[in-house]
């Protein structure tokens, strides 16, 4: 060899040792922990917020629930534009809209060729409308993911309650998922009731679901227990403290679901990946109805919501009705871009981007898996400790002494949710000393903690308890103005315009001391035997058009689902304005009921009679009733 060739021999031998050193030194990631996400749910987990969109004939009735015999005619929107509601989604920060494709009236709307309940039997655009064609084509140009609601539940049906409609069924969702391209999550509907042969349906789930994989491989399909994501347990929008994105999905069925706090907070050590989706409105109800264009709720609310939700490892599905015209209605866009503004202002700027973190442990004290993974932004790298290393601190020095008041922390989930507790605390630079300013559970992929303001230059994470190694991707820590942090919970109010006073009004049953509360205006409910009915004695004789009943604001409890209704001039004889009517949704959306009559009615006495709860028990809940002047 002459000199030259010693010289790249050795540098070949050098370079082969260098690499193989590394190889040794290099350290295995950590194996996934218990049930994993497939990769649709985890593109499916960074979409975060998207829009509901409700909207059928139920829109040109104000109810929320229709019975199947609507005339068709009556759904005829003067200007729809699903590119108004793409334009809006798109600006509120949303990734997709998910449509009601069909309700549990049946109702489609697309021209479908196996319903005669269609838009097509529709005076829109003359029948030749399609609401899916048009929405989907807004999404693809606006760059949203396109979703659908679909209610096995249907009460227009002619086959519903026979074994034929789960074929029927399977069919219209093949339509469904093959003529307008992609479809990012199909949502199913629990909600079984009656068909219009007074039947149940026993639903195919295993034939809806591998419809679904058929033409929609990479769809995620909602219910109350997945496969896809699951139902959060209420339509309140509010995830669990802990929050699983795990759940023993076995022995159940949409509509045969967990316990409700169980799908709330998800199972620690839960078989299947099934993360949590909170579904809520905008408005009180699903559907638009002009009476509460007053109602939408307000920024804080819809903050808290956010919080409540995106910030406690679940997908946010907030639903913005549209309205008579086919539009979003201005009151609830505008509510939404404040909401963006709001979300934009409190995440603008991390102030532990860039800063420092460390950690006494770290996996393998290797650099791939070191704390700047934290703070880089990147949600593919991240922090993970040594297998056996199951609590640990990181520190992140701010640099200089700022206002802090809330933390965002992930996991990184392709491997598993891993976090059971862990708490947040600042540097006290007086006393010196670490104070804790926020402790929680569960982290999942996404948890934001929102805390007093305090100022400083150092945070620490502390992980308490975790299933396996924690393995986080990011840390952020921002300031956010004092009118985003949370606020102390409102009393209940229940009393609205058009209410009739209740000056002399007595209640003469239930006999019970507390009984006066059902009329005093305020939200707290008071337990009635099931034999007793409700019976006001109004003092003198009133003109009325309608009743109101505020239930137990609380999903599933002991409300009234089905009731009578009755009036008298004498409190002897008795005319019944409703017979086993319906409080539509009650069970999941426990809110003020407005009943309207056929006619305006004159009485003295009204009587409440309950007929079925939306829980079994021998005692029904009731915080108010009212008339509708
Ligand atoms: C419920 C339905 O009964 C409501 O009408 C609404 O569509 C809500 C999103 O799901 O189960």
């Amino acid at each position: 060899m002459n000199n030259k060739n010693v010289y790249l021999f050795s540098l070949a031998l050098l370079t082969a040792v260098f690499f193989s050193c590394k190889n040794i030194g290099s350290v295995a990631p950590p194996q996934p922990y218990g049930a994993i996400p497939s990769k649709p749910q985890l593109d499916w987990q960074k979409m975060e917020y998207y829009m509901f969109v409700h909207f059928g004939p139920n829109t040109f009735t104000d109810m929320e629930w229709g019975n199947g015999k609507e005339d068709p005619k009556i759904f005829n929107p003067s200007a729809l534009d699903c590119r108004q509601w793409a334009a809006t989604a798109k600006a509120a920060g949303m990734e997709g809209i998910i449509i009601t494709a069909k309700h549990h009236d049946g109702f489609c709307l697309w021209p479908s060729k196996y319903s005669t309940h269609t838009v097509k039997q529709s005076p829109w655009k003359n029948g030749k409308g399609d609401v899916l064609k048009e929405l989907s084509a807004a999404c693809k140009e606006y760059g949203l993911k396109f979703g659908v609601y679909l209610s096995p539940w249907d009460r227009n049906h002619p086959a519903y309650g026979t074994p034929e409609y789960n074929q029927i069924f399977a069919k219209t969702l093949s339509e469904v998922l093959t003529n307008y391209g992609d479809v990012f999550e199909v949502w199913f509907d629990g909600a079984n009731g009656e068909g219009p042969n007074g039947k149940r349906q026993e639903y195919d789930w295993d034939l809806f679901r591998s419809t679904v994989y058929k033409h929609q491989p990479n769809a995620v399909i909602f219910s109350d227990v997945g496969p896809g994501c699951r139902w959060i347990g209420n339509e309140a929008g509010f995830a669990g403290e802990t929050n699983w994105s795990r759940l023993n999905v076995k022995g159940f069925e949409p509509g045969r679901s967990p316990a409700l706090d169980t799908l709330n907070s998800g199972n620690r050590y839960g078989a299947a990946w099934v993360p949590g989706e909170t579904d809520v409105s905008v408005r009180p109800g699903w559907f638009y109805s002009k009476a509460t264009d007053e109602k939408v709720k307000s920024l804080d609310d819809l903050l808290g919501i956010y919080f409540a939700s995106v910030g406690r490892n679940s997908n946010l599905l907030l639903n913005v009705p549209a309205d008579r015209r086919g539009l979003i209605h201005a009151n609830d866009s505008l509510r939404l871009m404040e909401v963006k503004q709001a979300l934009d202002q409190s995440f603008d700027k991390n102030l532990a981007a860039d800063k420092k973190a460390i950690s006494k442990t770290v996996r393998g004290n290797s650099k791939e898996y070191g704390t700047a993974n934290l703070l880089d932004g990147d949600s593919d790298s991240y922090w993970a400790t040594d297998d056996d290393v199951l609590t640990a601190a990181v520190e992140i020095d701010l640099g200089s002494s700022v206002d802090v008041n809330t933390v965002v922390l992930q996991e990184y989930i392709p491997l598993g949710q891993r976090v059971a507790r862990f708490n947040i605390e600042v540097w006290n630079a007086n006393k010196n000393v670490w104070e804790e300013v926020a402790k929680a559970t569960t982290i999942g992929y996404k948890r934001i903690i929102r805390f007093k303001t305090r100022k400083t230059n150092k945070l620490r994470l502390n992980i308490l308890e975790s299933l396996a190694c924690p393995v986080l991707n990011n840390v952020g820590v921002y300031h956010l103005q004092e009118a985003y942090l949370p606020k102390e919970a409102k009393q209940q109010v229940v009393s609205e315009k058009g209410d009739l006073i209740v000056d002399k009004w007595k209640v003469l049953s239930p006999a019970l001391s507390n009984a006066a509360e059902i009329i005093d205006g305020k939200g707290s409910s008071i337990a009635v035997s099931f034999k007793e009915p409700i019976i006001i004695d109004l003092g003198v004789e009133n003109n009325f058009k309608g009743f109101f009943y505020v239930p137990e604001n609380k999903v599933a409890a002991p409300n009234i689902t089905r009731y009578n209704f009755l009036v008298s001039s004498d409190g002897k004889n008795w005319k019944a304005l409703k017979t086993n009517a319906m409080f539509n949704n009650i069970r999941n959306n426990p809110i003020r009921q407005n009943q309207v009559f056929e006619n305006p009615v004159k009485g003295r006495y009204i009587k409440l009679e309950p007929l079925e709860l939306a829980h079994s028990s021998d005692k029904y809940l009731i915080a108010e009733i009212g008339l509708l002047k």
